[in-house]
Order: C-alpha cells, then sequence, then structure tokens
C-alpha cells in the first residue's frame, strides 16, 4: 500500500490548524493534525519541505518503521516541531490502517477497556461567584468533571479566563497580548474558589485546576498543601517542568495528585517523573508528543509506575486531534481523564466526525480509522492568520513563564 501523495492543509475556521492528508495508491487517505499554537508555519515547512519528499512510495502499513525513520533518520533529535510533524504523519498512518481494515481505530489498538472516556470541561470567570455559575453550567450539561479557573484581583486578565464562559481560547490575533502576573495574589486568591466549589457542589464533582507552569516548587508545595482540604483530582502544571527534578521537593509536601506535561514532546521529558512516582497524570498528547506510536509507549511506562494519562485537549488540538486522542483513551488501561474544551461550530463544520458527548462521556464512534474528516472547499475559506499565545510579565516588568 504505497503512499502517493502527501499534502499540508492549512485552514483558519476561528482559528488556525495544520492538517496533513495522505494518501495511498488504492485510493485510502489518513489525517494527522500538525497545529502547533502560535508556531504552525514552522510545521508547515518542517513537513512540506523536509517529510513529504521522504514518504512517496513507501508502504503505509510499516508504521512503526516510518516513526523510527523519521525521528533517528533526522539525526536532531526531539523538539515541538519536529515531535508534531512525526506525530501528524503517525496518526494518519493509523487513520489510513483503520480504514484499510474497516475498522475504527482503537480496536487496532487493542479494543475498548472502558465504556466510555470521562472528560473534563473548562469552566471560568473573572469573580469567584462567576466561575461557581460557570460550573453550574457544565454540570447542568451532564459533565462529571470540571477545571475551574478564575480571575485574580488586582489583575487585569488571568491565565484561563476566556472571552465566553464555554469556550476558551488563548490565542489571539496580531501581536502576542502582554498579561501581567503575581504570584502572591494568585496563591491568595485560588483556595478561596476551591473553598466555594466544595461547599457548593459536594463530594462528588470532580474539580481540576491549572496553575500554568508559573509556580516555583516551594510555591507550588504550598498551593497544593492549601488545596489538600477541597480533593482536587488534579494540580495541573505547577512549575515548568524541564527540570523534572524539582517535583521531588513538591511530592514530599503534598498529597494532592498533580498532573503535567501538555508541552512535552516525547518520553524522555517525562521518564524521570514517572518512574519514582513524581506525579499521578501525565499530559502528553497525540499531536505532540509524537502520535499514537509514541504516546502507548509513554502511557505504557507509565503504567507499571501507576502514573495515569490525561491528554491535553484544548481547543488548538484540532479536531483530528480529538478523535485520535479518544481513540487512545478509549484503548490504553491506564487512562485517567481526557480535556476536552468544545471546539466552535465553525471548526465543526471543517473537520465533520464520529465522537461524541454524552453524560460526562466520550466515545470515538464505530467509523473505520479515526471517524474523522477535513471539508477542503469549506477549509479554504478559512485561509491561515497571524495568531500568538500571550506573554506574561510580573508587576516590576520581569519576564515570567505564560
Ligand atoms: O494553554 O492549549 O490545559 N490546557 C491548557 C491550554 C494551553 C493551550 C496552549 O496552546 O493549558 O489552555
Ligand atoms: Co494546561
Amino acid at each position: 500500500m504505497k503512499i502517493t501523495d502527501a499534502r499540508v492543509i492549512v485552514c483558519s475556521p476561528g482559528r488556525n490548524f495544520v492538517t496533513l492528508k495522505i494518501t495511498t495508491e488504492d485510493g485510502i487517505y489518513g489525517l494527522g493534525d500538525a497545529t502547533l499554537n502560535g508556531r504552525e508555519l514552522a510545521v508547515v515547512s518542517y513537513l512540506r519541505d523536509h517529510v513529504v519528499p521522504l514518504l512517496i512510495g513507501r508502504d503505509a502499513r510499516r508504521i512503526e518503521d516510518l516513526w523510527q525513520y523519521l525521528y533517528k533518520g533526522a539525526y536532531w533529535r526531539r523538539g515541538p516541531v519536529t515531535m508534531t510533524a512525526i506525530g501528524a504523519v503517525d496518526v494518519a498512518l493509523w487513520d489510513i490502517l483503520g480504514k484499510a481494515a474497516n475498522m475504527p481505530v482503537y480496536r487496532l489498538l487493542g479494543g475498548a477497556s472502558r465504556e466510555g472516556v470521562l472528560v473534563y470541561g473548562h469552566a471560568n470567570g473573572t469573580t469567584i461567584d462567576e466561575t461557581t455559575d460557570a460550573v453550574a453550567d457544565y454540570i447542568r450539561l451532564g459533565y462529571r468533571a470540571v477545571r475551574a479557573q478564575s480571575g485574580v484581583p488586582g489583575l487585569t486578565t488571568t491565565y484561563g479566563v476566556g472571552r465566553g464562559t464555554m469556550y476558551y481560547e488563548p490565542a489571539q490575533k496580531g501581536m502576542p497580548e502582554e498579561a501581567t502576573w503575581s504570584t502572591e495574589r494568585y496563591l491568595t486568591a485560588v483556595p478561596p474558589l476551591f473553598a466555594r466549589l466544595r461547599e457548593t457542589f459536594g463530594p462528588d464533582l470532580h474539580l481540576l485546576h491549572d496553575a500554568h507552569h508559573r509556580l516555583t516548587p516551594i510555591e507550588a508545595a504550598r498551593l497544593g498543601k492549601d488545596l489538600e482540604p477541597h480533593r482536587l483530582f488534579w494540580l495541573e502544571d505547577v512549575v515548568p517542568a524541564e527540570l523534572q527534578e524539582s517535583f521531588r521537593l513538591i511530592r514530599q509536601h503534598t498529597t494532592t495528585p498533580l498532573a503535567v506535561g501538555e508541552v512535552f514532546g516525547s518520553i524522555h521529558d517525562c521518564e524521570l517523573l514517572i518512574r519514582e512516582h513524581l506525579i499521578d497524570y501525565i499530559r502528553a498528547t497525540v499531536v505532540h508528543a509524537g502520535g499514537l506510536t509514541h504516546l502507548r509507549k509513554i502511557a505504557n511506562l507509565a503504567e507499571i509506575h501507576h502514573v495515569r494519562t490525561g491528554c491535553h485537549g484544548a481547543t488548538d488540538l484540532s479536531p483530528v486531534c480529538m478523535a485520535a486522542a479518544l481513540h487512545f483513551d478509549l484503548s490504553v488501561h491506564n487512562f485517567g481523564i481526557q480535556e476536552y474544551m468544545r471546539h466552535t461550530d465553525e471548526t465543526d463544520r471543517v473537520f465533520p466526525h464520529h465522537y461524541r458527548f454524552e453524560d460526562g462521556l466520550m466515545h470515538p464512534g464505530e467509523a473505520p480509522g479515526l471517524g474523522v474528516d477535513i471539508d477542503e472547499i469549506l477549509a479554504a475559506k478559512y485561509p491561515y492568520e497571524r495568531a500568538y499565545l500571550p506573554t506574561n510579565r510580573k508587576e516590576d516588568g520581569t519576564v515570567h513563564s505564560w
């Protein structure tokens, strides 16, 4: 089953997406998401200029071999651009294999390990009252797990507090926004939010929170301790995680479950975190961590160390990635939870899909392959628009992690 064509499709139905479409000699095609928020065109070039010429004429069924060829064959290893490009090829090949076998991808991955995939939505508001109302809206929609982010008094913008309560979209058209940050104000604001949410919604609702890489290890330890009475499902990305060893300190101080890894690209970014049981959930995802082939290896390592999966699933991960993530989540034994930020209707129309949400759970559907398509004629009506994620400075002007 030779690859005869591979094309990169860039579109912006509400936000930018990069999609790889690989076609084989018998006319079967597969899709892979290659979106890297704010750096989209670097992946486009990596694929078009360097990867596509290598794919033509190769057997689309040799998924593992092609993964190793692209990873080891580049000589230069890892990095978000490379791993996103390899991930797109890998997912498109799984899609093709599923269509050729007339099976949904989750069956190729070993079949369903559960009936549905637990997902969490994003509730946010500028005040505790508003955020509490937003959580109630998610419960009404059937969600069993909700991430809550609230405005921090004294700061004009806060990560996770969006324009509109049902969508959160941090990337903005034009030049990057500059946000202002104060760790002191943030650490004061968060515990009362979760005290209120527990008091209002009782013990059963799963509550999550994202610190978005902004604390030092000892600050993270304190936040984890302060949140212990409110029994979070997880506390996410407390510190920038390049220094894996820093989690030893945090772990010694708190029993709040820790999640990390949405910016990770490979098993080497989390190997120590997993091996030393320093985290509870690994957030690496299909698109940025080398596709299904590599993400399964991360999950398999995590399984033997009691770490569960919690894949990133923000709006910048296209419906192609969302479908791939749901096939992975349904099949992998040590699944924990899946993030699910609803895409806009514009995005959903460009990427018709079979996955569905019902009663707090999602299912990838039974269509062969991933069960997601791209309407190229519609996609062409939404050309790329330059957009960036925000940047961040402390109140005295020092650059900080966003
Ligand atoms: O900031 O996907 O948990 N979710 C997140 C997201 C990320 C964006 C970055 O592109 O942290 O909102
Ligand atoms: Co996050």
